[in-house]
């Protein structure tokens, strides 16, 4: 990621999920979240435009597995739009664990986008939720706002950050994922099957910031 890059008007920072409950101690936590937060802060100061993600579910969302009968924390289900890993209750709104990691330190970020509101579908992507047509509003904020690339980091690498990239490439953006600024949960070959995708669809990968 050259200085230019950050620089440029087009060119937002995408922070996802960088909450109390993906973090170490958090209910979902993914090793190495808390290591992110400082180089993100750093980086997000050069971005004029920053979008911060917020994973926000009801207390009886589909996706927690202490709403389904005998389902165990990441077993897979089958939903009406697909298929579902099941997560152990995290980011219920308005509680502690999903706010933003204390430390998060990006006054001038323009927008946040809350995901996983609707108790009857998961939404990994910043963009679409889990069915792959409900749209969150971000592309066309994006879009009015004259981006044509996305930058991303945050958590998790093969789900929140992975899917929001492959979809800022079907809506036509360019997107890069800086990989040292994300954590991966890795569950039943997630990341390698991320990997793939984005190759497919164009996400590039770096790896300085
Ligand atoms: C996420 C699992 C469930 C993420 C959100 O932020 O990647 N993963 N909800
Ligand atoms: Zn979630």
């Amino acid at each position: 990621m050259t200085t230019d890059v950050a620089a440029d008007p087009a060119t937002a920072l995408l922070v996802v999920d960088l909450q109390v409950d993906f973090c170490e101690g958090g209910a979902l936590a993914v090793a190495g979240g808390n290591a992110l937060i400082a180089p993100v802060n750093g980086l997000a100061q050069r971005f004029r435009t920053v979008v911060l993600t917020q994973d926000w579910h009801p207390a009886d969302h589909t996706s927690f597995a202490s709403n389904h009968a005998d389902a165990a924390p990441f077993s897979e289900i089958t939903m009406p739009y697909g298929p579902q890993v099941l997560w152990p209750d995290h980011c219920v709104w308005d509680t502690h664990g999903a706010a933003f990691h204390p430390d998060l330190d990006i006054p001038h970020a323009r927008l946040i986008v809350r995901k996983g509101q609707h108790r009857e579908i998961d939404s990994y992507s910043a963009f679409y939720e889990n069915d792959g047509v409900t749209p969150t509003g971000l592309a066309g904020a994006l879009r009015e706002w004259g981006i044509e690339r996305v930058v991303l980091c945050g958590i998790a690498t093969d789900f929140c950050v992975g899917w929001s990239a492959l979809d800022a490439r079907k809506h036509g953006f360019a997107a890069t994922i800086i990989e040292p600024l994300t954590a991966a949960i890795d569950v039943d070959g997630s990341l390698d099957a991320t990997r793939s995708a984005a190759r497919e669809f164009g996400v590039t990968w770096s790896h300085d910031f």
